[in-house]
């Protein structure tokens, strides 16, 4: 398995990022490793999951890996894409999974982690979503993963800046459990993670399960469903979203002003 390592110790398993030279960007064969071995740590009566860098490094993840990203015209996360998939198996396993974080962590990754039950991180993590630097609609199920965690202020901030916030504001807004010293960090986790696989799983599991179904239930009449498709259409079929992919590719800074003024041109 190129891009993860993966253990079970004790009802207590491992998924460590492996993909450094693409700064564990999240592709659909890596995405493929990570749901595999949840499904691996289900069948096999795991009670807590860890999700980490095989080694401490500048970046936790970069996020959905921009070049399998849809050119233009194409809703770039739709339900079925890996990166969702993802989430929907992080948020469906029975048992607490548990980000530890060094490194700066972008885009689908953030999301990831708010998906995850705890987050504990050192003073190096950062965080950042990014659909603002890709001129990318995001989706509804991302937004509410938000704005179940983080205050609105926080949310805003995040998605209108695309700028990383530091673990000391993360701790404050609470995307993060706790914000450990680097040498402390983790046995802090292993010590939590063993501590919930002594604990009853079947309790936890429901606890789980019932606290994801509550966070979800959102009421939300079909008109105001399609409001909200119709958002996303619209910017993934437009202009800077097309201009975000390009400038990522031809690795310079999107310029989204030259969108507009190309658009009142025509
Ligand atoms: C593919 C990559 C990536 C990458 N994909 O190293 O949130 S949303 O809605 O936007 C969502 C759709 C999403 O998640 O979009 C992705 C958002 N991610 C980002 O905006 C982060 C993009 N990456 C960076 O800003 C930098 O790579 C960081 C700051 C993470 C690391 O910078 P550093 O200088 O250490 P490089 O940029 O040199 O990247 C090393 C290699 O990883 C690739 C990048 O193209 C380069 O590949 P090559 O060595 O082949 O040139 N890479 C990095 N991120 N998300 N590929
Ligand atoms: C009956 C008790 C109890 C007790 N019931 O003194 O959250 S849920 O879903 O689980 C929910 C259903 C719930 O609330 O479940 C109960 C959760 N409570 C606990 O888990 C705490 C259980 N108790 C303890 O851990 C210890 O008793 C504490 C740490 C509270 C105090 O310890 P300490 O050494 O000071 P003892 O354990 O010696 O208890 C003194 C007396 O109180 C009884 C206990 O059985 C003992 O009675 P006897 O002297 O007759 O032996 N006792 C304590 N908690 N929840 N009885």
């Amino acid at each position: 398995m190129p891009y993860i390592r993966e253990s079970l110790t004790d009802r207590v398993g491992t998924i460590a990022f492996d993909r450094e030279a693409k700064r564990n960007a999240l592709n659909e064969a890596f995405i493929a490793e990570l749901v595999g071995a949840l499904g691996r740590f289900e069948a096999n009566t795991t009670h807590a999951v860890v999700l980490k860098t095989v080694s401490k490094s500048k970046v936790w993840s970069a996020g959905h890996d921009i070049a399998e990203l849809p050119k233009r015209d194409f809703d770039p996360l739709p339900y079925s894409d890996p990166l969702e998939q993802l989430l929907r198996a992080v948020a469906a396993f029975p048992a607490p999974v548990i980000a530890m974080v060094q490194g700066s962590v972008w885009g689908g990754a953030c999301d990831l982690v708010m998906a995850c039950d705890l987050v504990y991180c050192d003073d190096s993590a950062t965080f950042a979503i990014t659909p603002a630097k890709m001129g990318l609609p995001y989706t509804a199920s991302g937004l509410q993963n938000f704005m179940n965690r983080v205050p609105l202020a926080i949310a805003r901030e995040m998605f209108f800046t695309a700028d990383p916030i530091s673990a000391e504001r993360a701790l404050r807004a609470g995307i993060v459990n706790e914000l450990l010293p680097a040498e402390a960090l983790e046995g802090i986790v292993y010590g939590k993670a063993r501590l919930i696989a002594d604990r009853s799983h079947d309790a936890i599991r429901a606890s789980k399960r019932a606290i994801q179904a509550l966070a979800e239930s959102a009421a939300l009449s079909p008109q105001q469903f399609e409001y909200l498709h119709g958002l996303r259409r619209e910017v993934y079929q437009g202009p800077e979203y097309h201009e975000g992919i390009e400038a990522f590719m031809q690795k310079r800074k999107p310029d989204f002003i030259g969108c507009l003024r190309e658009a009142d041109d025509q």
